[in-house]
């Protein structure tokens, strides 16, 4: 793929996203950002070598293929592979001791839980602008273990043959604070957490909360809601991250959309990949993956999609930018797209600036908190994708055109924005804003 020349100010836009993946990059692994994310995050890194492609195209490959340092025996690939740095990051290794009960492939210390499965898709695009031979090469270092990694998350995740994975936490959704994961959520929270909620007194823990140094709090999740997150990973440390386990404790389990969704999708490129060196993908996994296709659907009520709580089965009804998805796995039926395309379309998700986290009229919607409404460049992507493959091309274009307009009128590349005004916040030199944009440069129409 050959970079299109760029008007001015676009080519200078891409100079900066190149210097913060320059400025991140921390040898064959990129770092979220310099300060608040300093280690190795798994779909952070597919996103980024997304990105990478277009200026380096081994270099990309090396960001996929350093996830699987961070393999687990079991075969599940961690959300965070911890790099060796000094730099402080508030969910670190002491908090999850992993080393006590594993040890990754390449020794790496790491978390005990995943993140979605975007590594098939990023690795797909990376083999698109390499040679054949290069490509082969390459998908063959990749395949044993990422074939690894969607066997584990059926045979771990999916221990009652539902067609959909289970998360343990809500960092494995990506998406830490919508308001689906903090409701199933604060039932666990600490007991002082309860004690001080229940006194209003959620800034009683704002000093103790080290996650924020480089942001402002509010443009996090709350401090109440960020010990709890602490506390289940405790919960899970006891229970060895094991699944079996867990499930016997106060853990909340979630069957999430948009991990689910990803998943279905990440399974047809894993297919592409295994065909393109000769693999056959075991008759066990692809039965689970032809059910989890099918099990979509029983996510949706209405047309609109929700996550499920594994334990009862019950959907969890709050509409947030995660029951988007389905359209980015290709599993909407056909006489449902109209509307679900008027439905991203509406000014409840869209605007100029592109679709909001969660609805702009929903109570808990805070334009510049998080996953609790701003816009991300990566959902935006993945959207974006989704409308191109249903032939919507006038929509994916307008959503392209429309983030990097959002990234140029900030001129720094935010890690997201506010869908009511476009202003940047959350860290300021954020990777996958930044090779997302070098993508869409890339690629537009
Ligand atoms: C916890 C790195 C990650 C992203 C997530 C985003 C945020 C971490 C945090 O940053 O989560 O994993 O400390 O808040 O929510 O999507 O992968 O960029």
């Amino acid at each position: 793929m050959v970079a299109p020349s760029l008007p001015a100010e676009l080519a200078a836009l891409r100079e900066t996203a190149v210097s913060v993946l320059r400025g991140n990059d921390l040898g064959d692994v990129t770092r979220p950002s310099p300060t608040l994310y300093p280690h190795q995050w798994l779909w952070d890194s597919c996103f980024i070598a997304i990105g990478l492609r277009h200026l380096d195209p081994d270099r990309a490959a090396a960001e996929i293929l350093s996830l699987l340092r961070g393999q687990w025996p079991s075969g599940m690939i961690p959300h965070v592979i911890f790099a060796e740095t000094t730099d402080f990051y508030h969910a670190g290794p002491q908090r999850w001791r992993c080393d006590r009960v594993t040890t990754t492939a390449g020794g790496m210390q790491s978390t005990g839980v995943t993140q979605p499965p975007m590594i098939a898709e990023a690795a797909v695009r990376v083999g698109e602008v390499m040679t054949g031979s290069q490509r082969a090469a390459f998908y063959r270092a990749l395949y044993p273990g990422l074939l690894r990694f969607h066997q584990w998350l059926y045979d771990e995740r999916d221990p009652d043959d539902d067609g959909l994975v289970a998360l343990v936490h809500s960092w494995e959704s990506g998406m830490d604070n919508t308001p689906t994961w903090m409701e199933i959520t604060r039932p666990a929270a600490p007991l002082g957490v309860r004690v001080l909620r229940r006194v209003n007194g959620d800034d009683a823990l704002d000093a103790l909360r080290r996650d924020s140094k480089e942001v402002p709090p509010d443009e996090r999740l709350t401090s109440g809601d960020l010990f709890t997150l602490y506390r289940i990973v405790r919960e899970l440390r006891r229970s060895h991250y094991n699944f079996r386990e867990i499930r016997r404790t106060i853990v909340p389990l979630v069957q999430d959309v948009a991990f689910n969704a990803i998943l279905v999708r990440a399974n047809e490129h894993l297919a592409t990949i295994a065909a393109e060196i000769g693999e056959v993908i075991p008759p066990r996994l692809r039965r689970s993956i032809r059910r989890s296709r099918e099990a979509i659907s029983q996510l949706a009520v209405d047309g609109l999609y929700y996550s499920r709580d594994f334990r009862t089965h019950t959907l969890l009804r709050h509409e947030t930018i995660a029951g988007l998805l389905p359209l980015y796995a290709g599993v909407v039926p056909d006489d449902r797209v109209d509307a679900m395309v008027k439905m991203i379309s509406s000014p409840r998700y869209w605007s100029r600036f592109g679709v909001a986290s969660v609805p702009v009229d929903d109570p808990a919607f805070l334009p510049r908190c998080y996953w609790q409404g701003p816009v991300w460049v990566n959902m935006n992507w993945l959207i974006a994708d989704g409308l191109e493959r249903y032939g919507r091309l006038d929509a994916a274009d307008d959503l392209r055109r429309n983030t990097v307009d959002v990234i140029a009128a900030s001129g720094a590349m935010y890690e997201y924005y506010s869908p009511l005004d476009g202003s940047g916040a959350g860290s300021n030199r954020f990777s996958w804003t930044a090779a997302l944009l070098i993508d869409l440069l890339a690629t537009q129409r």
